[in-house]
């Protein structure tokens, strides 16, 4: 069985943060048995080292950085960590099941996803999310675990991170014009996926952001509203095509 370290959140919520939505698509494509452990935030560095699993990225000071999501393979005995890794090691270990690496997709995934991962996090997503995610945390330590670490990330109070009036208009603009570009890539594909018919992780990684923002701040929400009526509904169709893929009842 595979075991997959996620974040915890308030009921009826499950799943919810971008990074391990990516880990959640990949094992539902490939339809492998695992089951869920939800940790709450400010138990992610205990609990990820506790298991044997390795730091997914050191901070500016060296200081190891351990992060769901990670997973536990008990067939092999591997704990891999971070999104791309894992896709690397559930496309090598079960090579009967769906790629998330399509075979000669590879060196274009890996360029996807750096490019993604450079430009996306400081566009508008991010600041407008971040602030409500004490929303749907379920534990007062995870609150205020979440207040310190991204106070200090954003260097400013949790309650200011969100953009508003013109500095929100210029941040949403910049947003517009990077998810301009990913729809031309998109338009280059023949199917609805980035390669094809077939979704990968490309998909995946767009996915579980679009994903967590819908959670985070609620279907009902402006921000989603905007997001899921952007490029024509792009956004909101790449989210229901990848929803069958969406399950977090394992
Ligand atoms: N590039 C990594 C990023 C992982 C990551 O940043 N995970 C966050 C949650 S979305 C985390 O574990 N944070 C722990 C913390 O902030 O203490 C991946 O794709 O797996």
């Amino acid at each position: 069985m595979i075991t997959l370290y996620d974040l915890a959140a308030k009921e009826p919520i499950k799943c919810w943060s971008p990074n391990p939505w990516k880990a959640r698509y990949i094992l539902n494509y490939k339809k492998l048995p695992y089951r869920t452990i939800y940790v709450d935030f400010e138990d992610v560095d205990q609990v990820i080292k506790d298991a044997g699993i390795p730091p997914s990225q050191h901070g500016r000071d060296g200081a190891p950085w351990y992060t769901v999501p990670s997973i536990i393979d008990d067939a092999t005995g591997a704990r891999v960590t971070e999104s791309y890794k894992i896709a690397e090691y559930l496309d090598s270990q079960y090579p009967d099941t769906p790629k998330a690496l399509p075979t000669g997709t590879e060196a274009l995934q890996a360029a996807f996803y750096s490019q993604w991962d450079s430009r996306i996090w400081d566009l508008a997503l991010v600041p407008i999310m971040i602030p409500s995610v004490p929303n749907i945390l379920s534990k007062e330590t995870s609150l205020e675990y979440f207040h310190s670490s991204r106070s200090a990330a954003f260097r400013k109070p949790l309650s200011e991170v969100r953009p508003v009036g013109e500095e929100f208009d210029k941040l949403w603009g910049r947003l517009s014009a990077f998810l301009n570009e990913l729809e031309g890539w998109y338009a280059k594909s023949s199917g609805r996926f980035l390669v094809g018919d077939a979704p990968s992780f490309g998909d995946f990684t767009v996915g579980g952001l679009f994903k967590a923002l819908k959670i985070v701040r609620g279907e009902d929400s402006e921000d989603w509203r905007k997001l899921s009526t952007m490029n024509n509904g792009r956004w909101a169709k790449l989210l229901g095509d990848l929803e069958r893929y969406a399950s977090d009842k394992d």
